[in-house]
C-alpha cells in the first residue's frame, strides 16, 4: 500500500494509508539516504513510501520512498556528523519563538531562518506567550522583534496558546498546507497544535523553574491533520540549530536583507568580514542591518565548513 509517513518513533514508522484513516506500523529495509549526507533518519515523517505485504511474523516493511518535493534538515547533535531529516514534503515551516519563559536566542531564530531558506521552504514565524508580556519594556521588544523580522519578509504573528488571541489570523494561513511546527522546547508548540485541533490533547509540560527551559515533553515527530485541511508536524523542541552542508561563500544567500546589501559590495567575492568597500559592513554600522542578524551570519560563517554545532542560547 502507498501512504504517508505521520509518525517516527525511532525503530517504527507510523504509516497512514492514502485515501484512508488506516495506519500501519512498519520498519524500513533497504537504503534511502540522501546522497552525501549520512543522517540519522532515512524515512522522515512526511515522506510518501511504499509498505509491502506483512511477512509472516508480522512485520511490514517500507520497501520504496517517493522523491521528496522537498526536505529540511539539522546537524544531529554536537559535533556530529550526521544530520536529522526533520520532515520531509513541507509547505512551510513555523517557527515558534518566545521573548520569555523562555527567552528564544536570536542567533536560534536566524539560523533556523537560513536553513529554511538553504532548503526553500517557505517560513513564518509565530511568538508565542504575549499574554505574559506586560511591562512598556515587554511590549517594546515585541514591537522591535515583529518589526525586525517583517522587515526582512518574514510572516510574524504574535498569539497566545493560553487566551487564543491571534490565533485567527494563523489558523487561516495554515489552512490546506502542510506546515513544520519547530522551536526550542517550552515555547508552546504542542499547545499551540491543541487549540488549532480541538480534542487533540497533545502532551505538554511547564517549564523547569530550576533551568528555565522546556522539558523536551515532545519526543518524537507527528502529523496532524487540521479540521480546515492541511497537516501540521510536531516535532520535539531542540536547542541548538546546527546547520549542514554551507558553503561559506552561500551563507549570505540565505539572509536576504545581508544578500541584497552585498550587491552593492565593491568585491564579488566579499565575505562582508573585513574587506574595504563593503556594503553589508556599512549597513552594520548604520542599523540598516540589525546587529543580531548580522551576528547570527557571523557564527553561521564560523562553522560553515568544520563541521561545528551551536547552541541557540547567545
Ligand atoms: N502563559 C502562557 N503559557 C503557555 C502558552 N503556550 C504554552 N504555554 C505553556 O508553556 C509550557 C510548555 O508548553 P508545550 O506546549 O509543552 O511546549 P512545546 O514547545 O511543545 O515543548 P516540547 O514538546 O518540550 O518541545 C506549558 O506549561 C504550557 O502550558 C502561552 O501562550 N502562554
Ligand atoms: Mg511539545
Ligand atoms: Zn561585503
Amino acid at each position: 500500500m502507498d501512504g504517508t509517513v505521520i509518525r517516527n518513533t525511532g525503530s517504527h514508522y507510523i504509516v497512514e494509508q492514502n485515501g484512508s484513516a488506516g495506519e500501519i506500523s512498519c520498519k524500513i529495509k533497504g537504503n534511502f539516504r540522501i546522497k552525501g549526507i549520512r543522517t540519522t533518519n532515512p524515512v522522515a515523517v512526511g515522506d510518501n513510501v511504499t509498505v509491502g505485504e506483512p511477512g509472516p511474523d508480522g512485520t511490514a516493511y517500507i520497501t520504496a520512498i517517493e522523491p521528496r518535493k522537498n526536505y529540511i534538515i539539522r546537524r544531529a547533535s554536537n559535533l556530529s556528523k550526521e544530520a536529522h531529516i526533520i520532515a520531509a514534503n513541507i509547505d512551510q515551516a513555523l517557527l515558534v519563538i518566545t521573548l520569555i519563559d523562555p527567552p528564544t536566542a536570536t542567533t536560534f531564530i536566524d539560523r533556523f531562518l537560513a536553513t529554511a531558506e538553504a532548503y526553500a521552504v517557505p517560513a513564518i514565524i509565530a511568538i508565542n506567550k504575549i499574554d505574559l508580556l506586560t511591562g512598556d519594556d515587554d511590549m517594546e521588544l515585541l514591537q522591535a522583534v515583529s518589526y525586525l523580522y517583517r522587515s526582512i519578509g518574514y510572516k510574524v504573528f504574535a498569539i497566545s496558546a493560553k487566551t487564543g488571541e491571534g490565533l485567527d489570523g494563523l489558523r487561516k494561513y495554515l489552512a490546506g498546507k502542510v506546515t513544520l511546527f519547530s522551536g526550542n522546547s517550552g515555547v508552546g508548540k504542542s499547545s499551540l497544535i491543541n487549540d488549532l485541533i480541538p480534542g487533540l490533547d497533545l502532551k505538554t509540560a511547564e517549564i523547569s523553574a530550576a533551568h528555565g527551559t522546556g522539558m523536551h515533553t515532545t519526543t518524537f515527530s507527528e502529523m496532524f491533520h487540521l479540521p480546515e485541511g492541511g497537516s501540521i508536524i510536531d516535532t520535539p523542541g531542540v536547542r541548538g540549530f546546527g546547520t549542514v552542508d554551507f558553503e561559506r561563500n552561500e551563507v549570505a544567500h540565505y539572509f536576504p536583507e545581508i544578500f541584497e546589501k552585498s550587491r552593492e559590495c565593491r568585491f564579488n567575492n566579499c565575505t562582508h568580514t573585513c574587506e574595504p568597500g563593503c556594503a553589508v559592513l556599512r549597513a552594520v554600522e548604520g542599523s540598516e542591518i540589525a546587529a543580531s542578524r548580522y551576528a547570527s551570519y557571523l557564527s553561521i560563517l564560523d562553522d560553515a565548513g568544520e563541521g561545528k554545532y551551536r547552541e541557540g542560547h547567545k
